[in-house]
């Protein structure tokens, strides 16, 4: 059998995609072009108005089709996908991450968007949740937290608070509720950030901050289901009465005792860059590695670097 004709360093070559040509005369994709199906949404859901703030951020950012990619689990807000006219996966419940991870680590050309929503992030999927954030995966989780299960009709979801009433707890939620900023803070996310569906200029702000943050950027988006939590969250919303309250513009986002000082505040707490610092990405690591075996097996075919891995178990 004739050993094979491509060499590593072929397929080396492949694994970093060059980036998009910079082309000046393409135009900024337009709302129209980039929404896909009618969202299925119920009327007035909070999810509505971050998919609206998606489409003008990759607007603002100038990605174009090839280059969008979003990832979801399952839930209403996991539905997101299916309305970007894009490249993107509605995938299993609470396994958008690892999903996300993939692509991230093997597409350093793309930027990787992820959407979830509390039951999907915190609860099926808390565990990638812990490890994405800790080994700084290079992306953005957008968690749309409605504070129960919309898709199923309402169970207590993790970020439930205490007594709220729902088909899982007729009598009112008895376990203490998760407080995204401080799991993120506390699992090793870089950038850890709130806001909610109510002020699109702050959802866009927290959004495009996230995208810029080398490593894994969190955003969790307040987003009302009026179906199931109608009123939750409007002791944050000023036009219902409430405070919108951002982070004092003193907060030092780089020290993580203050971070989390910050996010034990009681609702409505605050909303803004709770914590942002610079730690290498898994994403860098592993290109260095990649960079150095490649180094070590220049000028040997695919067939002779088989052949040593085979010498090497004897
Ligand atoms: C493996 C698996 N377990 C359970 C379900 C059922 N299920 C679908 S969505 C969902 C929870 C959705 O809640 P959340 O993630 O908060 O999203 P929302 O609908 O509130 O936006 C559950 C339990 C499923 N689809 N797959
Ligand atoms: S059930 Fe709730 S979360 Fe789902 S679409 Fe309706 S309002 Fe939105
Ligand atoms: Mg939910």
């Amino acid at each position: 059998m004739n050993p094979p004709t491509t060499d590593l360093q072929d397929r080396g070559a492949n694994l970093v995609a060059p980036p998009a040509p910079a082309d000046a005369a393409r135009k900024p994709l337009t709302k129209k072009e980039l929404a896909a199906d009618h969202p299925t949404w119920c009327p007035g859901c909070g999810d509505f108005s971050v998919l609206a703030l998606y489409f003008k951020l990759l607007e603002k950012r100038k990605l174009w089709h090839e280059k969008i990619t979003t990832i979801s689990g399952i839930g209403c807000s996991s539905r997101f996908p299916y309305f970007v006219q894009a490249n993107g996966v509605h995938y299993i419940h609470g396994r958008a991450l690892p999903f996300a991870s993939g692509i991230s680590l093997s597409r350093p050309d793309l930027h990787v968007f992820a959407f979830s929503g509390d039951g999907d992030a915190f609860s099926i999927g808390g565990n990638h949740f812990n490890h994405t954030a800790r080994k700084n995966i290079k992306m953005t989780l957008v968690c749309m937290d409605n504070w129960v299960y919309g898709l199923t009709k309402k169970q207590t979801s993790p970020t439930s608070p205490l007594g709220f009433k729902s088909k899982t707890d007729t009598w009112g939620a008895v376990d203490y509720p998760i407080n995204p900023m401080k799991q993120a803070i506390a699992a090793g996310a870089t950038f850890v950030a709130r806001t909610t569906h109510s002020n699109p200029n702050h959802v866009m702000q927290m959004m495009e901050a996230a995208m810029e943050h080398d490593g894994f950027g969190f955003v969790e988006c307040l987003s009302e289901c009026v179906e199931f939590y109608e009123g939750a969250f409007d002791a944050s919303n000023p036009r219902k009465g409430g405070a919108f309250r951002e982070i004092p513009k003193d907060h030092n986002v780089t020290d993580e005792c203050a971070a989390y000082k910050l996010a034990a505040e009681p609702f409505p707490g605050y909303f803004g860059i709770f914590y942002q610092v610079n730690r290498p990405t898994k994403n860098a690591k592993e290109a260095e590695i990649q960079k150095n075996a490649m180094e070590k097996l220049q000028g040997l075919k695919d067939w002779q670097i088989l052949q040593k891995t085979f010498d090497r178990l004897k």
